[in-house]
């Protein structure tokens, strides 16, 4: 199923791809007022496993919380429709997109009045940033736009308003000829890519910015700390200045969507060899392993999707 086709499921009902609309005044198309999730599901020894559903669910509600929007399911039953979701469309390996927003009722700053609409989409989603970029890496730039100030847009949401910031970085990395934005934090020190976490490896040992540094809080980046932790490898949060990329021996980042990508250039500064390093490829190659059912899934981050779809209410 590719994107635009199948299934959506709009608050406890299944509707048509094509159907699944809103109106023009709704809020959040003013005002950038919803909270959305990006998972991905893996197909694990030939079935479908959803990988950190809870923890993707906690933060999505976690978002919400932050911006004093009520979702209008308990957590267990939006668990319940992104099974579902793949399942109706006879999904194996896809992206699953869960979305809260302010609806339509009313304009204004004040946005409680607007009813909170929610919905779970699902596609098939390649490699993020290009086939290639898992073992050829990408290049990024240091962006000119910054992350926001800790006093002016929450970070730790990860709020449809927040993605202006990244558009714009994304863009700006485009038209330059890179694949790919990180910014800097208000302060200036390292903060994050557009859509993904950001890591430094130098002497055997990982770094990766902290909660502080405007980061959203990637699940991927958790699994990145836990699998060094595994593999032996030293790995903290540091507060990181823009030239700890240009003297790193890799750089790489991590995002559901990304998946684990090595960079091999920061603003035209060639990273290391100039190629996937080992620690990159090991983490890659231990995460890979895990979500594809080759290795044992010790701490039950796949979440089967098993039996025959039902309706979900
Ligand atoms: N930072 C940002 C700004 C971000 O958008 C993501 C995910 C991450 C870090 C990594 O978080 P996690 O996915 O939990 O490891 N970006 C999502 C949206 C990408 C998109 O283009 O849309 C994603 O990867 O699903």
């Amino acid at each position: 199923m590719s994107f635009g086709q199948g299934k959506i499921w709009h608050d406890g009902k299944f509707v048509d791809w094509k159907n699944a609309t809103c109106h023009v005044m709704t809020h959040a198309i003013h005002y950038g007022s919803s909270v959305f999730e990006g998972l991905r599901c893996y197909e694990a020894k030939g079935k479908p496993a959803i990988l950190r559903l809870r923890d993707h669910v906690r933060r999505f509600y976690d978002s919400a919380k932050i911006y004093r929007m009520e979702i209008p399911h308990a957590p267990e039953a939006l668990e319940a429709a992104i099974i579902e979701t793949v399942k109706v469309n006879g999904l194996k390996s896809c992206y699953i997109r869960p979305v809260a927003f302010r609806g339509m009722k009313v304009m204004g700053l004040n946005p409680r009045p607007c009813p909170v609409v929610c919905a779970v989409a699902a596609w098939s989603w390649g490699r993020y940033l290009g086939e290639e970029s898992m073992v050829n890496g990408v290049s990024v730039r240091v962006s000119s736009w910054r992350r926001p100030a800790p006093d002016t847009f929450p970070a730790l949401s990860k709020a449809g308003g927040n993605y202006l910031n990244s558009q714009l970085m994304k863009m700006e990395a485009l038209d330059g000829g890179f694949d790919e934005a990180v910014a800097l934090d208000h302060y200036g020190y390292v903060s994050e890519g557009s859509g993904e976490n950001v890591f430094v490896v130098r002497g055997g040992e990982i770094h990766t910015p902290p909660w502080s540094s405007a980061i959203l809080p990637g699940i991927t980046r958790d699994c990145v700390m836990i699998l060094a932790k595994d593999l032996g490898i030293p790995a903290r949060e540091t507060t990181l200045p823009r030239e700890a990329l240009y003297l790193a021996d890799e750089v790489f980042l991590s995002g559901t969507a990304a998946e684990i990508v090595p960079v091999t250039r920061v603003d035209n500064i060639v990273i290391g060899s100039g190629r996937r390093g080992p620690v990159t490829e090991r983490i890659q190659s231990a995460f890979l392993r895990i979500v594809e059912g080759r290795a044992p899934d010790k701490r039950r981050w796949l979440r089967a999707v098993v039996g025959p779809a039902q309706a979900v209410a």
